[in-house]
């Protein structure tokens, strides 16, 4: 792999073991940083470049399933000095997140592939605990590792404050709070991220997702909206999923805000008395441990 640095991507042991069947010959490694309808933006490290799936891609995908994502890492043939990638093969993915598709029986829409943990980002002044139960639940029947991360707090009074951490009683205080005002708790999380991991930001329009990614940066790289009063929700201002390498070496990727009915259909079976409760708690609380404990070298 010459003149590409895919190891600012995520490329570690789990990759490197299957690579070599997908990549020889012409072809090289990338991972998908963005997807518009049906064009994609892939970067092997050095080159990010747009990129086109392969007629024989094409006619053999059968379902949405087979269609590349963001976090997907894809054999790619780059032409005309980068300007331009061909996609021939997408491949094994470790977790992937999906849902159904609005309004068809069948059919999943792809959310992103390869994260490592979901960051679910709720604002400390509005929390939806219901959606955060649903996130949980997407988030472990995809094996991907949560961590609750509750934003704005610069917004609550101490006493709101003290009131919320009674309502996270259940989560024996295993949750993040952070404000990107403050830049409290801003600084805990970039500490224990892990170099090589992929990071998806998940949670409702105007929760503050972009602008964690921009605190976490240290710049306003990408672009923040205002929140209606009324209820502080967003207007959808992030409209793609998008890959960013941090100079820390972890990797983000930032989502839109998922529109409530998206994962409503998600049944629930975190409550509080069911034994799937427990575990899910176990795998919030090993997600976070892990986070805020481990650093990884890959
Ligand atoms: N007071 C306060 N406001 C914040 C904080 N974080 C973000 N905001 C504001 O909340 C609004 C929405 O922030 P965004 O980062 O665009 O939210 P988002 O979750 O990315 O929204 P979508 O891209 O629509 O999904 C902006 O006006 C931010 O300035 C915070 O910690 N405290
Ligand atoms: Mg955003």
């Amino acid at each position: 792999m010459e003149n590409t640095n895919p190891e600012k991507l995520g490329y570690g042991e789990w990759i490197r073991s299957m690579d070599t069947e997908f990549i020889n010959g012409d072809f090289s490694l990338a991972r998908v940083t963005e997807v518009n309808r049906n064009s994609y933006m892939v970067s092997d490290g050095v080159h990010e470049m747009p990129a086109e799936l392969s007629g024989k891609f094409m006619f053999d995908a059968e379902e949405s399933l087979d269609f590349p994502t963001v976090g997907d890492w894809v054999a790619i043939q780059a032409l005309d000095n980068y300007s331009l990638a061909i996609i021939h093969s997408v491949l094994p993915r470790k977790t992937l997140l999906k849902r159904k598709e609005p309004g068809k029986r069948i059919g999943f829409q792809l959310i992103v592939a390869n994260i490592d943990f979901g960051l679910v980002v709720q604002s400390a002044e509005h929390p939806n605990f219901n959606l955060l139960d649903r996130y949980i639940v997407m988030l472990n029947e995809s094996g991907i590792e949560p961590v609750v991360i509750f934003n704005k707090i610069d917004l609550l009074s101490p006493l709101e404050l003290d009131a919320l951490k009674k309502d996270l009683s259940k989560f024996r205080n295993l949750y993040l709070f952070v404000s990107n005002v403050t830049e409290g708790g801003v600084k805990v999380l970039s500490d224990n991220l892990l170099s090589g991991r992929t990071y998806c930001l998940l949670g409702q329009s105007g929760v503050g997702k972009t602008s964690l990614l921009n605190s976490l940066i240290g710049t306003d790289a990408f672009r923040v909206n205002e929140v209606r009063e009324k209820d502080g929700k967003g207007k959808h201002t992030t409209v793609r999923r998008q890959l960013i390498c941090l100079d820390s070496g972890s990797i983000f990727i930032d989502t839109p805000g998922m529109r409530d009915s998206g994962i409503s259909k998600l049944k629930s079976v975190w409550t509080k008395h069911s034994t799937n409760f427990q575990i899910m708690l176990q795998n919030v609380v090993s997600g976070i441990a892990r986070i805020l404990t481990k650093r990884v070298a890959l």
